[in-house]
């Protein structure tokens, strides 16, 4: 009797489990279909309803797709719609072509004591010898140095008494011609910073900008980087000045303005690593162009010159450096001759940079820095603006000197 009670218990517990465990999956079955899609619930939001079911400590999707571009993607890899909306519009840099023209202006403000003013003395009735001297003193005021000063004044003597008599469309003529003789029309002075042939190497150009400090290296280094963009290249830039950190600052401002990656290295550090590294970046990324800024240092303390010597000896271990630039404040005129030729004993220079031409009346370095280091002024900076820095022509310079 006793046994069939117990199995008449077990059998009702066991049934009461059943219909219970039956009941609950039910409810379970109505309940997840009305979650995942709400009666009445806007089509606009679907997935609001579908990340309430993913548990709270599993990473969105949201999360990682921020976190990997920052991380991985070059700056120049297509821009997801998100990236777009933070980052700043790149600018679109004025065209190379005439700038020189453009700037003028500027140029004539601030020269008009050496073009107009030996127009002036040569349109003089007599033209005695002391009108000769204060021609002369006005060729060294604006830098022209004593040698070009004394050939240019002998070939005027000459020319002057040829002409006998003197319209002042022949005198502006003369001293247009003599003035572009001296400063040289045959010259090379565009920048070699195309691409090499992919037969050959299929390297980008390297440029290298140096110079002693305060003289506008890291500024024309970035404007360059806009004129080579403005003509379609595609430019890497090396922050090869560690000894600040605001440097590398101020070199990939100016490159994200543009959409050029700033290669740059822990303050400090090593300048010559951080430019093979920009190299290096160069080749990786097909680059046509590395520009290198490099620090600005006093000409005197010797162990500098020698590190910019080896920041030149590094970068040349993937091929040859294509185009160094000197870069030269003309506001200071003879003294910059001096820094020129300390630079060009460590460093092959292949063309100048004659910054702050809009801010002297010196033109004439032009001429006394290209003979004196037999190197051409290639650009010339004509302001602080992102888009002053120019092409050097001498047609265009002497308009500007003398006035057409
Ligand atoms: N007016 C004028 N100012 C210029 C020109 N080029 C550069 N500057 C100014 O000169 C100052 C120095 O320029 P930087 O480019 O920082 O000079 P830097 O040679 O890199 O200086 P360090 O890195 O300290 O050696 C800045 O205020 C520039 O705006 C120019 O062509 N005209
Ligand atoms: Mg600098």
């Amino acid at each position: 009797m006793e046994y069939v009670i117990l199995a008449v218990a077990i059998a009702v517990i066991a049934i009461g489990a059943i219909v219970g465990f039956v009941v609950s999956g039910r409810r379970r079955k109505t309940l997840t279909p009305s979650s995942r899609v709400p009666l009445g619930a806007p089509p606009a939001e679907p997935q609001v309803g579908e990340d309430a079911e993913i548990p709270r400590d599993t990473p969105t999707r949201t999360i990682e797709e921020v976190d990997l571009p920052a991380a991985v993607a070059a700056p120049e890899a297509p821009v997801s719609p998100e990236a777009a909306v933070t980052a700043p519009p790149l600018e679109v840099p004025e065209p190379t072509a005439g700038r020189l023209v453009r700037l003028r202006a500027r140029l004539s403000r601030s020269q008009t004591s050496l073009g107009k003013g030996l127009l002036s003395l040569l349109s003089r009735e007599h033209l005695d010898e002391d009108t000769w001297e204060e021609i002369e003193d006005t060729l060294l005021t604006a830098d022209v140095g004593v040698a070009p000063t004394q050939e240019l004044v002998e070939r005027l003597r000459t020319r002057v008494k040829v002409l006998g008599t003197r319209s002042p469309e022949e005198l502006r003529q003369l001293l247009r011609e003599e003035l572009l003789a001296l400063i040289g029309t045959e010259a090379d002075r565009s920048l070699h910073s195309a691409r090499h042939n992919a037969a050959e190497t299929g390297r980008p150009s390297v440029v290298l900008v140096v110079g002693v400090n305060g003289v506008g290296k890291t500024t024309t280094t970035g404007k360059l980087a806009r004129v080579l963009v403005a003509d379609g290249r595609q430019v890497v830039l090396g922050a090869a000045d560690t000894f600040r950190a605001a440097a590398a600052d101020q070199l990939q401002t100016w490159g994200e303005r543009v959409g050029a990656r700033t290669v740059r290295g822990p303050e400090g550090g090593d300048p010559a690593s951080v430019a093979f590294d920009a190299v290096k970046e160069g080749i990786a990324e097909g680059a046509d162009t590395v520009l290198v800024d490099t620090a600005g240092r006093l000409h005197t303390k010797t162990g500098l010159m020698d590190e910019l010597g080896k920041v030149k000896r590094v970068v040349e271990k993937q091929g040859p450096v294509d185009e160094v630039l000197l870069v030269l404040d003309a506001t200071t005129g003879q003294n910059g001759l001096v820094q020129a030729r300390v630079f060009a004993e460590v460093v092959d220079i292949t063309g100048i940079v004659l910054t702050k031409l809009d801010g002297t009346a010196k033109g004439g370095i032009v001429i006394a820095v290209q003979r004196d280091l037999g190197v051409p002024v290639k650009l010339v900076g004509l302001g602080e603006g992102a888009d002053d820095l120019a092409p050097f022509e001498p047609g265009a310079f002497v308009d500007a000197l003398i006035g057409d």
